[in-house]
């Protein structure tokens, strides 16, 4: 009943650095397969990866949305109280991270999100080559970002090697992973002592944070853990939602001409490469009971890889799924997940995306490639590491 690919690897450099064909692969050989290499299910269309993160009662968080099994191997840091967490602990957490992130506080962000993507953009709109990776898709992200949480300037960076770090512990100790944890040690000291109200400016997210979750009855340290998921998750995400859609734009010029006519279109160009290049690729479920995902079986106590990034291009879902399109309607992909673990930070990391590309729309007439961009791999992460391009300037 269930196709077994005894070789298939998600997390070897091959395929980290191409997945597509074997995204195919996958999708093709059934709504859930059997990956015998590492013991797990795995599906890779969008249906079925939807239903699993609708049910979170059968395919549970708790155990880590990892390969690893924390029923069965210690975690590597305390797990996210949002994360790593079920109902009812995990709705106590969702509503107090919610609560900082809501429509209102975007609508406060918008200002200085937009002046400071208008203001990068305008200056790096030169003509000459440049990597848009480190002067654009990590500066931007890293600077409003901080600032909005009320992270300080000093020793900012090692957010990036941070969520880096987080987001290869998703995976198996292949050498991505272990080189990801060596020598981590300063990283994790900086991280943890900024998560402390004291270190975090009064009125910032990280201090709304605080005070929302001590008026849950949470304690400073499990406060401190839900600036954390913020430190964790905000950064390198949106840093490689930026870069893959630079990329995106720079490959497909007729696209940016297309944005450039109609800066409205900013926001769907942005969740188009969330469908198209998803930075986060994939996550895992834990099975509470013997359960039929998409009418195959799958026993209790399994670990179940979602394929995001695959099921963006399921052609059961999307027409021509391989055609980057910003004039489509993307939304209902699962870049963000969805159900009751969705990006709670979906609005700023939107936010930023419609900022950078109306910027780019307002002040750059031509998106051009300046040479090979260098791949990052990273057990969950699709982006960049260098993306040499020419912002060539025009009139707004
Ligand atoms: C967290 C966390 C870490 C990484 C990713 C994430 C995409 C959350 O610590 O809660 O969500």
């Amino acid at each position: 009943m269930t196709a077994v690919l005894p070789d298939v690897d998600p997390f070897s450099p091959e395929f980290l650095a191409d997945p597509y064909p074997a995204h195919e692969l996958l999708r093709e050989a059934g709504p859930v397969v059997h990956l015998e290499r590492y013991g797990i299910h795995a599906s890779a269309r969008h249906a079925p990866v939807r239903a699993a993160l609708h049910d979170p009662e059968a395919f549970c968080s708790s155990a880590g949305v990892g390969i690893s099994d924390f029923r069965k191997e210690q975690p590597w840091r305390p797990p996210s109280l949002l994360l790593e967490a079920d109902p009812p602990e995990h709705t106590r957490a969702r509503r107090v991270v919610a609560g900082v992130l809501s429509a209102a506080a975007m609508r406060r962000l918008t200002e200085a999100f937009t002046a400071a993507a208008d203001e990068l953009v305008a200056r790096l709109a030169h003509g000459a080559p440049f990597d848009a990776m480190a002067e654009l898709a990590l500066v931007y992200p890293l600077r409003v970002f901080s600032d909005a949480v009320g992270v300080p300037e000093d020793g900012r960076e090692h957010l990036l090697q941070y969520a880096r770090m987080v987001f290869n512990t998703f995976g198996p100790r292949n050498e991505l992973f272990e080189n990801a944890v060596a020598g981590a040690g300063p990283t994790r000291e900086w991280v943890d002592q900024q998560c402390r109200e004291e270190n975090l400016r009064p009125g910032g997210m990280g201090a709304q944070i605080h005070a929302r979750a001590a008026a849950e009855g949470f304690s400073p340290d499990d406060a401190a853990m839900l600036v954390r998921s913020f430190l964790s998750a905000g950064v390198d995400t949106t840093v490689h939602g930026l870069g893959n859609a630079l990329w995106c734009l720079a490959r497909h010029p007729d696209q940016y001409t297309l944005l450039r006519a109609d800066p409205g279109l900013a926001r769907a160009a942005f969740e188009e490469v969330l469908r198209y290049e998803a930075p986060v690729q994939t996550f895992f479920r834990t099975t509470t009971r013997p359960v039929a995902l998409d009418g195959v079986e799958i026993g209790g106590g399994e670990k179940v890889l979602l394929f995001l990034g695959a099921a963006g291009r399921d052609p059961r879902q999307w027409s021509d799924p391989d055609a980057f399109d910003v004039t489509r309607r993307a939304t209902g992909h699962v870049g963000f997940g969805f159900g009751i673990h969705a990006c709670v930070g979906m609005a700023m990391a939107r936010l930023e995306g419609e900022a950078v590309l109306t910027a780019l729309a307002r002040h750059v007439a031509r998106i051009e490639p300046a040479g090979e961009p260098r791949r990052m791999l990273n057990n969950t992460l699709r982006g960049l590491e260098t993306l040499p391009l020419r912002l060539v300037p025009g009139p707004a």
